[in-house]
């Protein structure tokens, strides 16, 4: 048994931005699977975990972090990786954090699945549009300027970003106008430990066969 219990889900960006994590620090963890397609985020025994009925979720010892970004800012302090100098770096890690959830959690993430499950048009597409443009209209010249989103190393600013990141074609944009992120995905990816979604939190017959 790891000392870590991760609790998630493959579908869950969030649950990655943990999953991953763990991975690229090298931490052994175990994987308990929480099924938000059939409610398991709401029962009972799960919200005793996590009263927010959400994932992630994770478990070390007597701490129990419920929010993606604790959860890697712990892993810093438990691992010494990933993390910044000072507050300088530390202050732009947070305005990357929060660029993840305004503009790609808002923007991208929610465009992808109107496209994919919605109408894929109307007042709140537009909006999901809208913001996923504004994002990418900010992040895109960063990445084409720099290596990492925040100083010259990988921190968990990219981590927070990757995810939703790697929905660029689902949402309905050519990643080949993107050439600066594309290029972030790849040394993202070429990270010791990198592993997708499913090798990180793996759950039998998932995804369901078309
Ligand atoms: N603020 C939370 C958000 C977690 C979150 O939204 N998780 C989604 C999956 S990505 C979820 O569990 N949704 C289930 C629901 O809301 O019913 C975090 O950053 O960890």
């Amino acid at each position: 048994m790891a000392n870590y219990t991760l609790y998630g889900h493959p579908r869950s960006g969030n649950a990655y931005k943990t999953a991953l994590m763990l991975a690229l620090t090298g931490t052994e963890y175990d994987f308990e699977p929480v099924d938000l397609m059939a409610g398991g985020n709401l029962a009972v025994e799960y919200l005793k975990i996590n009263p927010l009925g959400k994932v992630p979720a994770l478990r070390h010892g007597d701490v129990l972090l419920r929010q993606s970004h604790d959860t890697m800012r712990y892993l810093i302090e438990q691992t010494g990786q990933f993390g910044t100098d000072g507050w300088h770096d530390e202050a732009r890690v947070g305005d990357w954090i929060g660029f993840a959830v305004d503009f790609f959690g808002y923007g991208l993430a929610r465009l992808r699945f109107e496209l994919l499950f919605g109408s894929g048009r109307g007042p709140i597409f537009d909006y999901f549009k809208a913001t996923s443009d504004r994002g990418l209209g900010i992040i895109e010249p960063h990445l084409e300027a720099n290596e990492w989103l925040v100083g010259g190393q990988p921190t968990i600013a990219d981590i927070a970003c990757y995810p939703v990141s790697s929905f660029l074609a689902d949402a309905g944009y050519r990643p080949a106008e993107f050439p600066g992120l594309v290029a972030w995905q790849d040394r993202f990816r070429a990270l010791p430990g990198f592993g997708t979604q499913l090798d990180l939190m793996p759950v039998k017959g998932w995804p369901p066969a078309a």
